[in-house]
């Protein structure tokens, strides 16, 4: 359906009250709960999932090193949906309850108690908690850089539904770094997730229970390869519109999608060139010298850190349009418009410094351990598509088990055909290189012939992340060391459609054996 654009102003997710606030502790109570919400002026409300009635989620706001308890409840229906529940994919069969959730903060760096593992889910009032289910309430210690993460529902088999109803908020971390460069803050420090969706006449959200032509074969509901919405919403509003003051702005960009990647640039009114946008952090936190973007791609969860300057533009409108295929220039090419009020509330004190906080490289020769991972493309009993891990479903014991305070390499073999974002929990990575091999001979023979000289990630790419897009046809090779915490973790491809559907492995992270046991004479 067609909506007017730019007709509703972005709402700005309100910062969530810590219930109890103690000796450098902050404890929340969030709430999933079910309920309407007006998306757009003329849309009738939308039946969402959300955390304390709204959605977006409120922004849980902390410093790093403060410690933040978090206790997660599920206040949803019990026994319905609000989307098609395919029941053939694992972990979601007979006995298990279709309403489960499990919240897991995205870049943060926690104890695997509180990573919301994908089968630690639990329903309304803990009633029925899965076996690997642990404890309500959440710790995170925040012993990480200043960083724009996410929060959002992970339960085996229905991540993709529980995001998409609308189980998804921010967490955004400070610190004095930061703060002492002077960016634009406050008001001026503003989040976008971005996301698609489709919507029925009535306001009904829409999701898909089987592929387009399906074969009589499949079940119904059936999941689908990939989602891609026809509207496009900016902090839980269709098409919004922002009005802006003639100055400097950090915005907070986030893909929040299932399926969708962007490729956003500003674009001014009429022909006038569009202002100059500097990237200034990555998913794990600031780069070390801001980075002047033509165009920004964000995979599903990748964020950007940006600062867009409109101190020229006075009176005038900014459009963010989005390039990136799937794409209809005039629907899910357009994302928000910039309003330039013809005056300032305040002088712009606010910096932007060339160098912003510094980046240690890791080197290849700090790596204990090199991994080759690959994507394999199967097809499941009903010929549905089966993307796999290194050809192994979830439920397949775990392969991957890095020590305690090692480095490794990840080397990521795309054979296939699309970019895949692949999401490794617990740990921030950086980016080696990507290098172009020989797909064909690869798929047929296993062996791994490069085809030309490997790249360096893009310069906005060259800082800390979470998510990595791996592009068909290359190698992405990655480094990262894994501190602190042990257990279990997961790693996954973020198009929530792949990830529901075995595109999802266990990592665990291993104690080294005792020194007095390696010691011990007999
Ligand atoms: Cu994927």
């Amino acid at each position: 359906m067609r909506l007017t654009k730019f007709v509703d102003s972005l709402p700005i997710p309100p910062i969530l009250k810590p219930s109890r606030e103690c000796c450098g502790l902050s404890y929340y109570t969030v709430r999933m709960n079910e309920f309407q919400q007006k998306l757009h002026r003329d849309l009738p409300p939308t039946t969402l999932w959300g955390y304390e009635g709204l959605y977006p989620g409120p922004s849980i706001v902390t410093w790093r090193d403060q410690i933040v308890r978090v206790k997660w409840e599920n206040h949803l229906p019990v026994f319905r949906h609000l989307l098609p529940v395919d029941t053939t994919l694992h972990s979601s069969g007979p006995g298990i309850p279709q309403v489960r959730t499990v919240v897991h903060l995205h870049g943060g760096h926690v104890h695997t108690d509180s990573d919301g593992y994908p089968e630690a889910w639990f329903t309304n009032n803990y009633e029925i908690v899965s076996p690997l289910f642990k404890n309500r309430v959440y710790e995170y210690t925040n012993h990480q850089r200043a960083s724009t993460l996410w929060y959002h529902d992970h339960a085996i088999g229905i991540t993709r539904l529980n995001v998409y109803a609308g189980l998804a908020g921010f967490y955004i971390i400070h610190d004095k770094e930061e703060q002492c460069l002077n960016l634009p803050g406050g008001k001026y420090d503003i989040p976008f997730i971005i996301q698609d969706k489709t919507f029925l006449e009535d306001g009904t959200l829409y999701y898909p229970d089987r592929p387009a032509n399906p074969s009589p074969a499949l079940p119904r509901p059936c999941i689908v390869p990939g989602f891609f919405g026809d509207t496009i919403l900016v902090n839980g509003k269709i098409w919004p519109y922002l009005e802006v003051e003639p100055r400097k702005y950090r915005f907070r960009f986030l893909n929040g999608s299932n399926s969708r990647f962007y490729n956003i640039r500003p674009e001014a009114e009429g022909k006038g060139s569009p202002p100059a946008w500097l990237q200034i952090g990555t998913d794990g936190g600031l780069l070390e010298k801001p980075v002047e973007l033509n165009q920004l791609m964000l995979a599903p969860a990748e964020r950007a850190d940006v600062i867009i300057n409109f101190s020229q533009f006075p009176g005038q409108k900014i459009r963010l349009t989005n390039i990136q295929p799937p794409v209809e220039e005039d629907t899910t090419g357009q994302i928000l418009e910039f309003r330039v009020k013809d005056y300032l509330s305040e002088p712009d004190t606010s910096t932007v410094p060339s160098f912003l906080s510094p980046f240690y490289p890791l080197s290849e020769c700090d790596a204990d351990l090199e991994r080759n991972m690959f994507f394999k493309i199967s097809t499941d009993s009903y010929g549905r598509p089966h993307f796999l891990l290194n050809g192994t479903m979830w439920s397949e014991p775990v392969t991957e088990k890095p020590l305690l305070g090692s480095t490794e390499i990840w080397n990521i073999i795309n054979a296939g055909a699309g970019i895949h974002p692949v999401h490794i929990h617990l740990i921030q990575f950086q980016i080696l290189n990507r290098q172009p091999f020989n797909a064909g001979l690869y798929n047929t023979t296993g062996k791994l012939e490069f085809t030309g000289p490997a790249v360096l990630p893009d310069p906005n790419e060259m800082g800390w992340k979470d998510t990595v897009r791996a592009a068909p046809g290359f190698v992405t090779k990655i480094i990262m060391r894994f501190d602190h915490y042990t257990g279990r973790y997961v790693w996954h491809c973020h198009i929530l459609e792949h990830e529901d559907y075995d595109m999802m492995r266990p990592i665990e992270i291993m104690k080294r054996p005792c020194l007095k046991s390696r010691h011990r004479y007999n």
